[in-house]
């Protein structure tokens, strides 16, 4: 799948981040709660060297109960901090904000400095706005020349930068692509509809039977995944005078799906994603080859 995270892009973000790391004590990853894995970014490992990090899995109500108890387990059992967000829930803010500042080292003379970094859309202007009990970041909109970051007071020990750090997605990995995509963290114009619906009505037809089945009211799953999108199609009205439009077909399945319409669904388990040689090391074959 091509999608538009050039090198040059990668690298402009690299150097942001590395210049806006120099600044801050911590940094929250955010990361997307239905794909952890596939929604973080390669590269931050480095990047953030040994300042404190808290991963936020984001969007949790959306994402299978059951799942996201393995994926917390998987952490803990690797020593990784890591807290699950919805933004609906006020509890689950406030316990985000008590661990940043539990985790953080007692200073003498100054506050805790803390950014939040993740790739685009994965809710990282949401947090800032959770985190600071106002609106400061525009939601839905990443901003398109950075601007000078501002710093926000949390508390006596801590301050907020309001500038999320935007990394790249992991996009040399084809089926992270298709996970990433399915979820929404790649704008629509940058990916075949057609493609992507066709993978996620094969991904629910493994995982989640029940959900195709009583979202579209099919009776039976065994046909080819591309004859259910076409069924699915046609009940909906994709229609043209050519005949079925894939690429509609695949938006109705895709809205579903991102808006929570086909119930909670989790992308990928701790078992779907390969355990790199040490959670401290991913360097290898980090970077994207130019998309
Ligand atoms: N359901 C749900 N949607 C969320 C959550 N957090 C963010 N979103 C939505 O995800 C989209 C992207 O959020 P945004 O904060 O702009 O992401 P950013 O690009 O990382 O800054 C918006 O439509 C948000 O409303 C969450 O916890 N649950
Ligand atoms: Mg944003």
């Amino acid at each position: 799948m091509s999608i538009g995270w050039y090198p040059g892009h990668m690298h402009k973000a690299r150097r942001e981040i590395g210049e806006a790391l120099q600044q801050v004590d911590a940094v929250i990853e955010v990361v997307d709660a239905r794909l952890p894995h596939s929604s973080e970014n390669p590269l931050l490992n480095k990047l953030i060297g040994d300042r404190t990090r808290l991963r936020v899995l984001a969007k949790s109500d959306l994402a299978d109960p059951v799942v996201t108890a393995q994926w917390l387990d998987f952490y803990q059992e690797r020593g990784r901090a890591c807290l699950l967000l919805d933004k609906s829930d006020p509890r689950s803010v406030r316990e985000l904000l008590r661990r940043s500042a539990s985790d953080l080292p007692a200073r003498a003379r100054r506050r805790n400095r803390i950014m939040i970094v993740g790739i685009p859309n994965v809710g990282k202007s949401t947090l800032i706005n959770l985190m600071a009990g106002r609106k400061i970041a525009k939601v839905g909109n990443e901003p398109a020349v950075t601007k000078a970051r501002q710093e926000i007071k949390l508390s006596e020990e801590l301050v907020l930068l309001d500038t999320p750090g935007i990394l790249w997605p992991k996009l040399e990995d084809q089926q992270a692509a298709y996970r990433l995509a399915a979820s929404g963290a790649i704008r629509n114009t940058a990916i075949e509809l057609g493609d992507v619906g066709l993978f996620a009505v094969e991904f629910l037809r493994h995982r989640y039977p029940q959900a195709l089945r009583e979202r579209y009211g099919l009776q039976h799953l065994d046909e080819s995944p591309l004859a259910l999108l076409e069924r699915i199609g046609r009940a909906r009205g994709c229609l043209t005078k050519a005949g079925l439009d894939f690429t509609k077909a695949g938006e109705v399945v895709l809205n579903d799906l991102r808006s929570g319409s086909l119930g909670r669904v989790s992308l990928e388990t701790p078992a779907d994603v390969p355990e790199p040689p040490s959670l401290d090391d991913e360097s290898s074959g980090a970077e994207a080859p130019s998309s």
